[in-house]
């Protein structure tokens, strides 16, 4: 058994329907979605702003490398295309695995270029940490600490001031 956090952005087309997409193809894994964050583009600037949202997800079979083949599945579904000139750049649909935990509630930990857990820049990123705390306030990003300090930590602090709640969009499977 594993469960996973799972961030969802997008900044391309319907933003909304690319998230909500993402939500429906990981079906019953899905535990609990975050509200909906605008959030300005973060590392390459010249791009419009994102939706972004986290979930929390559990499957009783899936490996960390499956939670990555059905993140890349869904962003396939969305019709993803990826420019290899530019690795931060615009997309429909990004979903990246930040974090896993195994049937001991362990985190794991993996340098794997393919699969580095956790996501080697989450803890940088309020687009990340504000709407994970939403679903886990009282969380923790394993090897960083609580996700409230992240989140009130230096830079993070001043991104966090510019993500906007969305409390307008939902993106929470009705089925
Ligand atoms: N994703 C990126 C690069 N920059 N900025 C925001 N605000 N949200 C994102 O999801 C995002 C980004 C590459 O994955
Ligand atoms: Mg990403
Ligand atoms: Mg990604």
């Amino acid at each position: 058994m594993t469960r996973a956090v799972l961030s969802l952005g997008s900044n391309l087309g319907d933003r909304l329907a690319h998230l909500r997409s993402a939500v429906a193809a990981l079906g019953d894994a899905v535990l609990v979605v975050s509200g909906v964050y605008e959030t300005p583009p973060w590392g390459d600037t010249d791009q419009p702003a994102y939706l972004n949202a986290v979930l929390l997800a559990q499957d009783p079979a899936a490996t960390p490398y499956d939670w990555l083949e059905r993140a890349r599945a869904a962003e396939r579904a969305a019709g993803r295309t990826r420019d290899p000139q530019r690795r931060f750049g615009p997309r429909t649909l990004d979903v990246d695995v930040i974090a896993v935990w195994g049937d001991d509630d362990e985190p794991v930990l993996s340098d794997d270029p393919e699969l580095t857990l956790p996501h080697p820049r989450a803890h940088l990123r309020a687009f990340v940490l504000r709407p994970w705390i939403d679903i886990q306030p009282y969380g923790r990003l394993p090897g960083h600490g609580w996700l409230t300090d992240l989140l009130t930590a230096g830079p993070v602090a001043a991104d966090a001031l510019e993500l906007r709640p969305r409390p307008d969009l939902g993106i929470e499977s009705t089925a």
